[in-house]
């Protein structure tokens, strides 16, 4: 039987990872249809992320500048990415960090001009300190270098002399009225005080429109980078029992990230039991969990600069208690009536909308609201259901668009019970009225916070999860805490 054992030697190949060729040919486009957004007359100049310092001369390991990355691939820092769509062949120009052996001793190879372009794709790449000089030719009006054709920069150059070249970098967000201006604006002042013929704008709308459509070789990572995430969910719940620490349930999770080849986390995971459930951003992960607990699991790995964000609400002993479950099955039914919504030219707005109806009236039956036509629900769910994802978890992109094939999101209600929800509203009779009449149902449920939330690719043919392999509803969740 050698022929089965072909076909599935091929549907592994066809399936595995994505090649570094596939990657290149994406980056490739990806400067194409950037490109395609600007005149030929203008410049757009991307920076890398600063490092920054963690402690003494201890820096965080470095991660990109997500627009930088989306762009050329290279995760090195002090990297300057110049786009001159006008250009006569030079269109695209990378400066990178000078080699240098002494100092790659202690802090790591750097790459060579010839690596940066074989990983880029871009052919044309200077050291990073020939950034300077590069900039004070072309604003000047003259070539740089004397390798390029002679008219290589003149529908730019030519530009500078009529006063309307453009320059396209980062300026949002904007500076305030106050302290030191971002370093954006002081690159756009000081060039302004020595140069003319320019105008700055923001390349923020445009490059956030290019990241809100993924391209089918973002959709591949972001789908690996999802079963990453869950198979680490699944880690976590088997962690997970009475008398453990929350960090063990984190370490669980994170080890899978690691041993995985993810860079790190997409966003600090978040292991919250009992009480700590409530707490939004939770992330101290300290507190021993109990039996009776449930633990609020929001984690998700950063893979090939790709994160989904998934969370996971499941009792610490295995079993929901009642009160549990009135509240689980509460946001269960609004995530999957805000599910149905999420199709193509839906709004994210449309999908929030969706829960808030069916937690408004579930929160009603509940008793922790006594009006379910005006905004009482807000005591209790305190943040939207839906935003994109990609390279970053809260990625970029406009907020209204309405949802096409390739666009990534999450939906997530959630319902958070604090006594002291109660105990800030203002002093008012209405709300001592109020208060007086929901009392009982906060007691019953109070301490309690859930929240689910999964990861989404619309696609022709309708939603994809990203997360479908956590398990989600109550049978699920007791069934995978029992076979553990
Ligand atoms: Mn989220």
């Amino acid at each position: 039987m050698r022929y089965p054992i072909l076909i599935a030697v091929l549907i592994a190949v066809m399936a595995g990872p994505v090649s570094g060729q596939e990657f290149q040919n994406d980056l490739k486009a990806r400067r194409a249809r950037l490109m395609e957004r600007l005149t030929p007359e203008s410049m757009l100049i991307l920076w890398s992320a600063p490092v920054k310092q963690y402690s003494g001369d201890v820096d965080y390991e470095f991660r990109q500048d997500s627009n930088l990355y989306y762009l050329t691939g290279l995760d090195q820092e002090e990297t300057i990415l110049v786009l001159m769509p006008g250009n006569v062949e030079r269109k695209e120009i990378l400066f990178v960090k000078p080699r240098d052996p002494v100092r790659e001793h202690w802090e790591g190879r750097l790459l060579s001009q010839n690596e940066a372009t074989e990983e880029s794709g871009i052919a044309t790449v200077y050291l990073a300190t020939e950034f300077e000089p590069f900039l004070a030719a072309i604003f000047s009006g003259r070539p740089y270098d004397a390798s390029a054709a002679s008219q290589e920069y003149a529908r730019f150059t030519g530009a500078l002399k009529q006063n309307r070249a453009a320059l396209h970098i980062m300026l949002a967000p904007g500076p305030g009225v106050s302290g030191e201006l971002p370093p954006n604006y002081q690159f756009v002042n000081k060039l302004r005080e020595r140069f003319f013929g320019f105008t700055a704008s923001d390349a923020t709308p445009i490059l956030n429109g290019l990241r809100q459509s993924k391209t089918p070789y973002e959709q591949k990572i972001l789908e690996e980078s999802g079963a990453i995430s869950s198979e680490a969910h699944l880690a976590g719940m088997k962690a997970a029992r009475p008398g453990a620490y929350e960090y063990e349930v984190e370490a669980a999770i994170e080890y899978v990230f690691k041993k995985n080849g993810a860079f790190d986390w997409g966003y600090p995971s978040i292991v919250g039991s009992g009480p700590n459930a409530t707490t939004l951003h939770y992330s101290k992960s300290s507190r021993k969990m109990e039996s009776g607990d449930l633990v609020l699991v929001d984690a998700a790995a950063y893979y090939k600069y790709m994160t989904v964000d998934i969370t996971r609400t499941y009792p610490v002993n295995g079993a929901f208690t009642s009160a549990q479950k009135d509240i689980y099955n509460l946001v269960l039914q609004a995530q999957a009536e805000g599910m149905k919504v999420a199709r193509a030219g839906a709004r994210l707005s449309d999908i929030h909308d969706k829960t808030v109806e069916i937690i408004k009236q579930g929160l009603l039956k509940l008793g922790l609201i006594t009006d379910a036509s005006g905004d009482q629900y807000r005591l209790w769910y305190t943040h939207g259901a839906s935003h994109w994802i990609g390279m970053d978890v809260h990625d970029v992109g406009e907020r209204n668009r309405p949802l096409a094939p390739g666009m990534a999101f999450v939906v997530e209600p959630g319902i958070y019970i604090r006594q002291s929800a109660l105990d800030n509203l203002p002093d008012t009779r209405e709300n001592a009225a109020f208060i007086a009449k929901v009392r009982p149902a906060v007691r019953k449920y109070v301490d309690i916070g859930v929240r689910i939330e999964d990861s989404f690719i619309l696609t022709e043919t309708g939603l994809k999860s990203l997360s479908a392999k956590v398990p989600r509803t109550v049978e699920e969740v007791e069934a995978f805490m029992k076979s553990r």
